[in-house]
């Protein structure tokens, strides 16, 4: 099964997808090879574990293979010589082989697709879904071939028109059952792969004007659809982890599970906490105005950090531009946070990115992943390496000493009160506090970049 079969690969395909590019190997940081790794090495034990089990990477499918790299002012560019560009079953079963091809060649273990990226859409719910048994019959090889893995997938409710006020938040009941049945069939799939998760992204579930919107309403049709989705799942017997992934709005003016903090809330309030984690991305955090290191400690403090659509956003520009993260700082805030919360079990780094629509030739397609590997093993390194050290950590739990004895512990143990506190206030006079010294840190941390 985990044994990697070039042949089986090139079989079915009349040509491999990118026959110039050798596999990419590890070189080291001295390599002036722009398709070779600097700083990832697959096998390499960092923090107790290899890199490759601590990072889990995945390919989404629907940037790597199906972005015609089109923006809102022009048509695609992309030239992906393995796609003929029609909406043939035929064609997407070949494009299986060449993301296959794809992964085997920049070592990646992991892919995630929507239903619809995988397999065209046909002129009924029951075409739709033999299209999508069609391409699933063809993933399903190809997985053997190479023991590649679906971390996870999910349905795509935001394309099709019949979605363009919302799925399970739609003001029509036909189509909350459209999309029901839709999300079950996906759910069938993703199960039927071997996926390590099924994630929910509210693409259009928000509104876009308040003055023709129930929201109360909504937003309750919505938990409405994930606790069936969850009954589904236990009667399907499918045991990964289900994700919710946070946005706060485009193409919705406001989406309802807007950021972490939003989403946590949006569970308990609805009994669904023990059925979901987080699945975060980073562009997606800068859109709700926070960074991603904030809603990653957000979701950990929840015990709900599932997993990560790394990626990055251009500070100029306002939107999802969903470019390949290639900042140290940024990568080692986000290893920092997952190293501390004991890294992912289910989940991983998907990256739900795509090439620039200037960067339009298939080996474009290898320099960004390559980057993005390379960023986050600096920055699982570098991480490592400050909690190695243990000063950063030292210094912040000596900053929140006065809570550990005294009058501090009796507060957190809520074993005081107002009355008490006053008297203490009056006895001990102004507080002595000390520096926050985040220049100093700031400082510690550039040692190790
Ligand atoms: C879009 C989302 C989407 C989800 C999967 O902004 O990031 O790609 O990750 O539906
Ligand atoms: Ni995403
Ligand atoms: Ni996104």
């Amino acid at each position: 099964m985990a044994r990697t079969d070039q042949n089986s690969i090139s079989n079915h395909l009349m040509n491999e997808a990118f026959p110039d590019i050798p596999k990419i190997q590890f070189e080291g940081p001295k390599s002036k090879n722009p398709l070779s790794f600097k700083h990832y090495n697959a096998d390499e034990i960092v923090a107790g574990k290899t890199m490759k089990d601590h990072l889990r990477f995945g390919v989404a499918y629907w940037h790597a293979m199906r972005n015609s790299l089109a923006d809102p002012f022009g048509v695609g560019t992309a030239q992906r010589p393995w796609d003929d560009g029609t909406d043939s079953v035929a064609n997407a079963q070949r494009r299986v082989w060449a993301c296959f091809e794809f992964m085997d060649k920049l070592g990646v273990d992991y892919y995630c697709f929507h239903d619809r990226d995988v397999a065209p859409e046909g002129r009924t719910l029951a075409e739709s879904n033999q299209n999508l048994d069609a391409v699933a019959d063809e993933l399903e090889k190809a997985q053997q071939a190479t023991g590649k893995k679906l971390l996870w997938g999910t349905a795509c409710l935001f394309v099709h028109p019949r979605y363009n006020q919302g799925a399970s938040t739609s003001p029509n009941a036909n189509v909350f059952a459209y999309a029901a049945a839709q999300v079950k069939k996906a759910m069938d799939v993703t199960h039927r792969l071997g996926g390590e998760g099924y994630t929910f992204w509210g693409g259009r579930e928000g509104y876009a004007s308040l003055w023709n919107t129930n929201m109360k309403r909504e937003v309750e049709h919505l938990a409405a659809f994930l606790h069936m989705a969850v009954d589904y799942k236990k009667k399907i017997g499918f045991t990964g982890q289900f994700y919710i992934e946070p946005k706060p709005r485009e193409p919705s003016t406001h989406q309802y599970d807007s950021d972490a903090a939003a989403c946590l809330n949006f569970l308990r309030e609805h009994g669904l906490m023990d059925h979901f984690k987080l699945n975060l991305e980073t562009n997606h955090a800068t859109l709700a105005g926070h960074s991603m290191w904030h809603e990653m400690e957000v979701a950990v403090a929840a015990n709900a950090l599932g997993s990560v659509d790394a990626n990055t956003g251009d500070e100029l520009i306002g939107w999802d531009t969903d470019q390949f993260p290639t900042d140290i700082y940024l990568t080692t805030q986000m290893m920092l946070v997952m190293l501390k919360s004991g890294g992912f079990t289910t989940g991983g780094m998907n990256f739900d990115a795509k090439v620039r629509r200037e960067s339009f030739e298939p080996v474009d397609l290898f320099h960004a992943h390559i980057g993005g590997m390379d960023a986050f093993a600096r920055g699982l390194k570098i991480a490592a390496a400050i909690l190695e050290d243990g000063r950063l950590e030292a210094f912040k739990k000596a900053r929140y000493s006065t809570f550990d004895a005294g009058i501090g512990a009796k507060i957190e143990a809520r074993t005081t009160s107002f009355e008490e506190l006053e008297a203490y206030t009056l006895e001990n006079g102004e507080p002595l506090i000390a520096s926050g010294r985040q220049e100093m840190l700031e400082n510690l941390i550039n040692e190790f970049i």
